[in-house]
């Protein structure tokens, strides 16, 4: 409860801001983050919930900051949503500063980072900053949980679903991730 009023504070505090998914829960930086990847990254991440993994120095080789932008399942086991196949999941994102490029939404297996199936949504071109106005449908959206082979994504922690960014003009990558199970 108490990271989840950090976030909500770190998230509406944006002040240099890239993009981010509010919701559902998105893991938050911690503890265990702070061991993997530093004091420092998760200083960044507290400060700025936005930000992109490129702005992030890990100091260690145990942090994995392709994966859910270093985020750990440790530091967010109270956030574990259930999902099952045919769930429409409403998703929101903040997208301060837009930077042009493709996103998806994706269920990726923890333990190797492979992404499991089709992405449950596409956007060949997202956040395009030239646009007067951002299309609704980037900072709103639903995508339905699909069907997974038995077994997987049974346990928490073995899977999150996660939000991919890449601005190419910008050059920066973000990730959101959702940790959930199937019920
Ligand atoms: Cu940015």
């Amino acid at each position: 409860m108490k990271s989840t009023i950090l976030a909500a504070a770190s998230l509406a505090a944006l002040v240099s801001a890239h993009g981010a998914i509010t919701q559902p829960p998105p893991r938050l930086p911690g503890a265990a983050m702070a061991a993997a990847c530093g004091q420092a990254a998760v200083d960044a991440v507290e400060a700025d919930g936005t930000i992109p993994l490129e702005n992030i120095t890990p100091e260690t080789n145990d942090c994995n900051l392709f994966l859910c932008r270093g985020a750990t399942f440790d530091d967010n086991q109270d956030l574990v949503q259930t999902f099952s196949a045919g769930d429409v999941i409403d998703m929101e994102a903040v997208l301060p500063i837009p930077h042009e490029g493709p996103a998806n939404v994706s269920i990726v297996d923890t333990a190797t980072n492979t992404v499991i199936g089709d992405p449950l949504i596409e956007f060949e071109s997202y956040a395009d900053e030239n646009l007067p106005e951002l299309p609704a449908n980037n900072t709103a959206f639903s995508v339905t949980f699909p069907r997974l082979p038995a077994g997987a994504c049974t346990v928490a922690g073995e899977c999150v679903l996660q939000w991919f960014w890449f601005g190419t003009g910008a050059q920066q990558t973000y990730e959101s991730c959702v940790d959930f199970v199937v019920g």
